[in-house]
């Protein structure tokens, strides 16, 4: 029979909606004759919903799908869910970012569950999650990033760690929380007050913290796909809106633009697509990832950012848009995407 497709979404962080609207739009592209599509929401407290409204709705294809996917239906159990009644062969989707989605998680119970998964497993998802873990394993492996430093609350005044900041990056820094995403809790600090302010607000949403000098530079991403051998997509720019690529400019405003491919050198588009994979490997993920780059003209060139394990999706997103413009249509990305989940599961099985 067709494969069952269960494309999970919602979830308890910052990014609830911008879930649902993916995942309207992957059930919505996902080829049907393929799939059995198993929408399942999960609320913002946590409950599993099976979404018999959105499967509804699927089913006459009508365009007022993304309201239809407000995790609503038959509450269900998890794991029961996910291996389902029959023995018919399951692939999850997991669209869920942030904090509980995205950090190895839900990934862990998937493990525990045996059931083959797109993207990363529990050990690469958590530590892309951690951006002060991600710095380390990089920085093991060589690859090029800023000046940084961690602080992990209860180990210091907060005086003595704006001092310590300014001493060791200078002005201006970025503080963020060592485990989030969407830009949330992250100040741009000019000087020693907007400093302590952006380590207050930081520490209100995680108790390690990254700071780090900022780079004056291009924003640049590359998306990469595959298991064990990786291939990277054409490089893409982000023009933020404002002051830097925020909450706001991520999903309110909009008002970032995406560039497709970046206008680069051809060996600095080749360097960067190189250090992308590298980059993935190391931090040993799987299926995809989003590898972000500044990109510091006439200075250290190439600084990694960070990797998210579940970039943004929609047909609007840098990942799927750098895989169509390399190529690869959004409904042939999420059957490859099937496909890399069935193929680690076996190897691993
Ligand atoms: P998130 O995981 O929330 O996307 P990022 O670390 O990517 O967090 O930071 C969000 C945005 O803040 C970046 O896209 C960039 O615009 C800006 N930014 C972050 N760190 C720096 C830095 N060190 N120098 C300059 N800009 C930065
Ligand atoms: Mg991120
Ligand atoms: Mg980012
Ligand atoms: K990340």
């Amino acid at each position: 029979g067709r494969l069952r497709l269960l494309v999970l979404f919602g979830g308890a962080s910052a990014e609830h909606d911008v879930s649902c609207v993916t995942a309207a739009h992957v059930l919505a592209a996902a080829d049907r004759t393929k799939y059995d599509l198993i929408p399942v929401g999960i609320t913002r407290d946590g409950t599993w919903i099976r979404n018999d409204k959105a499967i509804a709705a699927l089913a006459e294809a009508t365009p007022a799908l993304p309201d239809a996917l407000e995790p609503a239906g038959t509450e269900v159990e998890p794991l029961l869910e996910i291996a389902g009644t029959d023995n018919r062969p399951t692939v999850v989707l997991p669209l869920l970012h942030g904090p509980h989605g995205e950090d190895g998680t839900v990934q862990g119970m998937l493990e525990l569950a045996g059931v083959p998964y797109v993207g990363s497993g529990v050990l690469s998802s958590a530590l892309c999650m951690d951006k002060a873990m991600t710095k380390v394993v990089a920085a093991q492996a060589r690859i090029p990033q800023c000046r940084w430093i961690e602080f992990r609350a209860g180990t210091g005044e907060r005086a003595q760690l704006v001092e310590r900041t300014i001493a060791e990056l200078g002005l201006p820094v970025f503080v963020k929380p060592a485990n989030l995403g969407s830009s949330v809790g992250i100040s741009k600090a000019h000087d020693a007050a907007e400093l302590a302010e952006a380590i207050d607000l930081a520490l209100r949403y995680d108790e390690v913290l990254v700071i780090e000098e900022a780079v004056t530079a291009r924003e640049i991403e590359v998306a990469v796909l595959g298991n064990l051998t990786p291939e990277a997509s054409v490089a893409g720019e982000i023009r933020p809106g404002s002051d830097f690529y925020d909450y706001a400019d991520k999903y309110v405003n909009g008002a970032a633009a995406l560039v497709i491919p970046a206008d680069l050198p051809p060996e600095d588009s080749d360097r960067v697509r190189e250090l992308a994979a590298a980059t993935f490997s190391t931090l040993r993920c799987s299926g995809m990832a989003r590898v972000d780059f500044f990109y510091e003209e006439g200075g250290r060139g190439w600084l990694l950012n960070e990797v998210n394990t579940i970039p943004g999706f929609t047909p609007a997103s840098m990942y799927p848009k750098l895989w169509e413009a390399s190529g690869l249509s959004y409904p042939a990305l999420i059957d490859r995407l099937v496909e890399l989940a069935s193929q680690r599961h076996e190897i691993r099985s």
